[in-house]
């Protein structure tokens, strides 16, 4: 039997990026193994390992198919592609003529994040059909994108992994990369900063594998209250004379507004230890100790990490970590952290003073999205500004999609939706508010699902289309965080089936529609172009080694040349310094919630809400550390491995009478979910965690046995934008 080894790129959706050979029997995957390209940092988990699984499972979606049933109930008959193609082209026409362009959505989301097939394949291909309703505010990190435009003016804040070893302390701020990954590289640069004697601390309401294992000190702290231990920090820091004052003279604006605030100058009241204690349950003279420590590290870096900004408040957790480090002089420096989004991608970074606000061109996708005809191109943050002030605005939140789609006009939205698109994604499971979403996608007139799988999503399609998984295409793959290098993803097998890639069919239903330049290269050809543009020098090497790596004399740190050179390298910011206040926001509204300076603003469904009575718990959805979202809940062995289960404190679980491995239902007023439970002090009192990801499968009194978590998540947003999914009161009982 002849075995081929295609050297190959895992591309999930979880930050990182990792070498694989893949090996094909028969034009069958039998084995995915570990590629050594001699980085150590470079090793895949288990979910890339045991691909093979899902691209031949045997419930892979093998063919097009109709809807034969009601809606949801998942029931389907087989048709040709040209039928498939036929009848969406002449849906889209049809609502688009009857109702308008904006009628038609897109709810695509991170199915698929390669460089050339991604999610801008869908707004891409809708635009060019004449337009759609477009969301603002996206799923993962609106927070930290917002609050890094406020102050920095740039979302690419982020600096080589590599870096770290030059740091003497390092925060870990609700950031978990022993699970949650954020560039493959993560870990392995924070195991070295470790033994070399860094002190790492971890920020999060649980003792995660992040914390045991790499962490010299856990702090548990409450959901949603990490502005409050950072405004503290600022406090004890002003305290002790401790700040880098030429620092914040030279290189911000702002500063001694937030000095009057953090002192308790503006509203009487000092943001002591003290009082950040009663409102985070962090003990005052650990944040003493810490804000001591931290302040006389240098240099020291904060990662922010995104969870905290999926609060109703985030973006002041993620400006308030910026502003710290700006504090301590800890930005544009070896071993600091510029916070805000933490993120960067790409192979060669690019000194620039270029403002990069758009969301998606951060990731640096191939096939651009284009403009939309419906929706007007402004600048995303103020779209966060407007969003509070009223949602009549040209956009819906991506919290508010299934609300927009259930009452449009009536209920204040810019347009009545009709149909969905929905090209790699789990919306029914992954957005909040799941019963919401299955009445939502009842409602409509037309939905379509590219899938590989019958999700609780594709089962409300109304025209389901089979996709190809990333080893039956080619493509490339930048991480999270620059490494430096870029990999190839190698087809390793044909298309399985009738299944096509989902730039395969936009491109034949633009073609249909007579739509002209959708695509007009083939995919060797885009990745050929695109290596070019990247420097890549040959590009059959590239794919042969599926690896190339630009030779860097030093890591890279984000804003060097700001703080050096000053005069030639202004922030992208209106000052052209760090904005610690930022009179954008204040030009465009005076809501309380989201201040111009970075402040503790108490939110929605934390213990001082009145809802805590009656849903005492505070509810965080993590991001499973053995799937990616929904992606393994249908292979057996995660399930065995990470059975499902809400994480509680024991102290909890006595006082509702609750034993590990009970079943137990969890419920606040949006839905009622049903799950096995575990107890662990591994969580802090009074706060419970689920993984997200869980597939939604409700019972005919409309408990949800599958333990999907966004059932129990709010339909709103932060006034940033950001999804608030580790915003949520419950109660728990014993099922
Ligand atoms: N409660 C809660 N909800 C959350 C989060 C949270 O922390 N808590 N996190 C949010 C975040 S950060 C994110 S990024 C989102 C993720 O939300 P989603 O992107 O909806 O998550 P997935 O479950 O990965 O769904 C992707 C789907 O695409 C399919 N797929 C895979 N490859 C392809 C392909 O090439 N083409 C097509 N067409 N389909 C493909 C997969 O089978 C899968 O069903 O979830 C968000 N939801
Ligand atoms: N294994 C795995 N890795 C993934 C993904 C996946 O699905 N699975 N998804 C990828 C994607 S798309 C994204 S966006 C990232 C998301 O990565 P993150 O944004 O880091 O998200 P989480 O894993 O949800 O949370 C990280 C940690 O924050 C803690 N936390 C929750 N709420 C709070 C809070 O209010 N304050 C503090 N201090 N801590 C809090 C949680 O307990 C958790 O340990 O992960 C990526 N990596
Ligand atoms: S899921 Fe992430 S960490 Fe795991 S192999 Fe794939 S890219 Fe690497
Ligand atoms: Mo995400």
């Amino acid at each position: 039997m002849v075995t081929r080894v295609v050297p190959s790129v895992c591309c999930h959706d979880c930050g990182g990026s990792c070498p694989l050979n893949i090996y094909v029997e028969n034009e069958r995957i039998v084995k995915i193994e570990a590629r050594d390209l001699g980085i150590p940092a470079l090793r895949p988990c288990a979910r890339g390992l045991l691909y093979h699984y899902r691209v031949h499972h045997p419930d892979r979606l093998q063919y097009p198919m109709k809807r034969a049933g009601e809606r949801g109930e998942g029931k389907f008959v087989r048709i040709s592609w040209d039928e498939a193609l036929s009848e969406i082209a002449a849906q889209l026409t049809r609502i688009r003529d009857i109702y308008g362009p904006a009628a038609i959505f897109n709810q695509t989301m991170s199915g698929s994040l390669a460089q050339l097939h991604s999610l801008t394949l869908t707004p891409r291909f809708l635009n060019m059909a004449g337009g759609h309703g477009q969301r603002w505010g996206g799923a993962s990190f609106q927070g930290g994108f917002f609050g890094s435009m406020a102050t920095y003016g740039r979302t690419d804040t982020g600096n080589d992994r590599a870096d770290l070893l030059n740091s003497r302390m390092i925060f870990l701020w609700g950031c978990n990369p022993a699970e949650s990954i954020f560039s493959t590289e993560t870990r392995w640069y924070l195991l070295q900063a470790k033994e070399r004697g860094t002190r790492i601390v971890c920020v999060d309401p649980r003792l995660t594998e992040t914390a045991s294992t790499l962490a010299s000190q856990w702090v548990p702290i409450r959901p949603g209250t990490d502005a409050a231990m950072l405004v503290a920090m600022a406090y004890v820091i002003l305290e002790h004379g401790l700040q880098d004052q030429a620092f914040l003279d030279k290189h911000t604006v702002g500063f001694d507004m937030f000095r009057d605030y953090v002192t308790g100058e503006e509203e009487g009241i000092a943001k002591t230890p003290e009082w950040a204690e009663k409102i985070t349950g962090v003990p005052a003279a650990t944040i003493r100790q810490l804000a001591l420590e931290y302040a006389t590290s240098k240099p020291a870096a904060i990662l922010a990490g995104w969870a905290p900004g999926r609060t109703s408040r985030g973006e002041q957790y993620h400006r308030l970590t910026a502003t710290l480090q700006a504090m301590t002089g800890n930005i544009g420096l070896r071993g600091g952290a510029a916070a805000g989004l933490d993120m960067n991608f790409g192979i060669l970074p690019v000194e620039t003073t270029a403002s990069k606000d758009y969301s998606l061109d951060i990731y640096g996708f191939i096939l651009s999205m284009l403009s939309n005809p419906v929706s007007q191109d402004k600048p995303l943050h103020e779209y966060a500004v407007e969003g509070i002030r009223d949602h009549t605005i040209d956009r819906v939140n991506f919290t508010k999609i299934w609300d927009a789609e259930l009452r449009g006009k009536v209920g204040g939205y810019y347009s009545d939706i009709k149909m969905t698109y929905i090209a790699g994604g789990n919306p029914i499971c992954q957005a909040p508010m799941s019963n919401q979403g299955a009445q939502a996608l009842k409602k409509l007139e037309f939905v379509v699902v590219h899938e590989m799988f019958l999700t609780p999503t594709a089962k409300f399609a109304d025209i389901l289309l089979p996709v190809c998984s990333w080893c039956e295409r080619n493509d490339i793959r930048f991480a999270w965080m620059f490494g430096h290098y870029a990999m190839y993803a190698n087809k390793a097998i044909e298309p399985l089936y009738e299944t096509k890639t989902d730039l395969q069919i936009f491109t034949e239903l633009a073609s249909k529609l007579g739509i002209h330049g959708y695509n007009d290269r083939t995919e060797d050809e885009w990745l050929q172009l695109f290596a070019a543009q990247h420097g890549i020098p040959d590009y059959e090497a590239f794919k042969a080694n599926s690896f190339h790596k630009q030779e860097s004399p030093e890591p890279w740190v984000t804003f060097q040349s700001q703080i050096k050179e000053p005069e030639r390298y202004p922030f992208p910011t209106p000052s052209g310094k760090i904005e610690i206040y930022c009179q954008r926001i204040a030009d465009f509204n005076r809501h309380e919630a989201l201040p111009p300076i970075p402040k503790y603003v108490e939110g929605w469904e934390g213990v001082n809400d009145a809802l805590a009575e009656q849903y005492p718990l505070q509810l965080i959805t993590t991001h499973p550390p053995k799937s990616v979202h929904s992606q393994y809940q249908n292979i057996p062995w995660v399930r065995d491995i990470e059975p499902h289960a809400v994480w509680i404190n024991p102290l909890d679980a006595k006082a509702r009478n609750i034993r590990n491995g009970d079943r137990v239902k969890v419920f606040n007023d949006r839905g009622i979910i049903s799950l096995a439970v575990k107890v662990t002090s591994r969580i802090m009192p009074g706060v419970v965690c689920i993984y997200e990801g869980a597939w939604y499968a409700p019972d005919a009194s409309g408990v949800d046995q599958g333990g999907c978590a966004n059932v129990l998540i709010k339909g709103d947003h932060s006034p940033g934008g950001a999804l608030c999914s580790n915003s949520a009161l419950v109660q728990i009982e014993k099922a």
